[in-house]
């Protein structure tokens, strides 16, 4: 099947939707937000994975618009969470922003428009970008982030540990929080070495101001190492696998 001519189509048909995943609060066992992850049901073959269309999107510049698509339906549906859930402080959103988007000479003020019309202040919102995109030119990305950062987004570095960061550039990235990869978190309780790495990770985003979130937690043993070396926020099927946003509305009504 011809990837690019579908996903065009996709775009276009509704075929494509939004799960949600929660991050909780180590400390509360609450949620305080949900990334954002989009899905793609064709209707010939099926469940599609990001994993696979994200990379065509990118390469034939599909990901502007789809990108677009992305942001506006999950701020509009944090915007009627918030409003539903009026929680201190507010529910965030998290959605990644791929390596095309962050150059994009629209995206600052597209995402400006989008809040307004939503009624979102930027701080609830958090733009995710991997390391590898982040360093891949560390001074275009810096300047970029700094302009996002006039509209008050929260940024975070996804998938912390399988790109090649070097520590001198770290601290001069304007962003909050650390996602630490799901790789060190699977193997935290295996190897030693993959539990210093997590241990580190989170003593190094500590030491530049950031927070951090683990990824990929899946048993209560993670759950509670993690919270023991300081880590604030989890993500994982421990929590809840992604969820579409029936379920994860459920999900909140049982919790606040
Ligand atoms: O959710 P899942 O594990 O299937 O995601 C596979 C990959 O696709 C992950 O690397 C994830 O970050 C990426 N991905 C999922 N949703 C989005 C999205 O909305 N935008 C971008 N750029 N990448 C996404
Ligand atoms: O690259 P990124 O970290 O954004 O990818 C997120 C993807 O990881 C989501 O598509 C989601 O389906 C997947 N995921 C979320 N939680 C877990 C987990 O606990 N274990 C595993 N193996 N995958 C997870
Ligand atoms: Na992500
Ligand atoms: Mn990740």
């Amino acid at each position: 099947f011809q990837l690019e001519i579908d996903l065009r189509r996709a775009i276009e048909k509704e075929e494509l939707y939004l799960q949600y995943q929660p991050i909780v609060s180590l400390e509360t066992d609450k949620i305080i937000g949900f990334e954002a992850l989009v899905r793609w049901q064709h209707p010939v073959h099926g469940f599609v994975s990001p994993a696979e269309f994200i990379p065509v999107a990118e390469e034939t510049g599909l990901i502007i618009p789809l990108g677009k698509w992305i942001l506006l339906s999950a701020c509009d549906q944090l915007s009627i969470w918030q409003a539903q859930f009026p929680l201190d402080p507010p529910l965030m959103m998290s959605i990644n922003i791929s390596g095309h988007q962050l150059s994009h000479p629209d995206l600052v003020e597209y995402i400006e428009k989008i809040l307004h019309q939503k009624s979102i202040d930027g701080e609830n919102l958090k733009l995710e970008i991997t390391e590898t995109v982040a360093m891949n030119d560390v001074e275009a990305a810096i300047s970029i982030l700094l302009k996002l950062r006039t509209l008050n987004l929260r940024l975070s570095i996804d998938d912390f540990g399988t790109g090649y960061s070097s520590l001198s550039y770290l601290h001069r990235f304007p962003v909050n929080t650390l996602k630490i990869d799901r790789a060190f978190v699977s193997r935290m309780e295996d190897t030693n070495e993959d539990a210093a790495i997590v241990e580190t990770v989170i003593m190094l985003s500590h030491a530049l101001g950031m927070d951090v979130v683990a990824e990929g937690v899946e048993t209560a043993e993670q759950k509670a190492k993690l919270k023991k070396l300081g880590c604030e926020y989890g993500q994982g099927y421990f929590f809840s696998k992604p969820l579409d946003s029936e379920s994860a509305t459920v999900l909140l009504k049982q919790q606040f």
